[in-house]
């Protein structure tokens, strides 16, 4: 499997109880190397645009409004198939459903603040880094 990058966020509501590193641990535990990371606070105009694919949804003032709600920890995953390893590693969107061990599964508080965000295509996962990362910026 090809080596790729992946886009990672570390949610506010894992930022608000001091578990950026426990997170990170569990990404570089699954073999992905963070070769970007900040941390920063978003607007909730830069959050609408992130989430710009999701702006009919039911959740999108919600998710849009936690978002901007405190720090998040934006990071670029590197590894083979990481698009792929991320998404099982951050374990299903509802913490209900995850599997056991995932990050949402121990870490999230529900379907919304669930912790983490990961692209979910290599597409969509060059798209996400550009938002967030200049070519300068990726230290692999
Ligand atoms: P994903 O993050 O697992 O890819 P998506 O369906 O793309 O899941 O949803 C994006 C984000 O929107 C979720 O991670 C979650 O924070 C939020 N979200 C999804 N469904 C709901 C919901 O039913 N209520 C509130 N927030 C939701």
């Amino acid at each position: 499997m090809a080596i790729e990058r992946t886009l990672s966020i570390i949610k506010p509501d894992a930022t608000r109880r001091n578990l950026t590193g426990k997170i990170a641990a569990k990404f570089e535990e699954a073999g992905l190397r963070i070769v970007a990371q900040k941390r920063i606070l978003l607007t909730r105009a830069q959050a609408e645009k992130f989430y710009e694919v999701h702006a009919a949804r039911p959740f999108f003032g919600e998710l849009t409004d936690f978002m901007a709600s405190g720090p998040v920890v934006v990071q670029v995953l590197e590894g083979e198939g990481a698009v792929l390893k991320n998404r099982e590693v951050m374990g299903a969107t509802n913490p209900k459903d995850a599997a056991p061990g995932t990050i949402r599964a121990e870490f999230a508080e529900s379907v919304g603040e669930n912790s983490v965000h990961g692209s979910d295509a290599p597409e969509t996962a060059a798209q996400e880094i550009a938002f967030f990362f200049s070519g300068l910026e990726l230290v692999g």
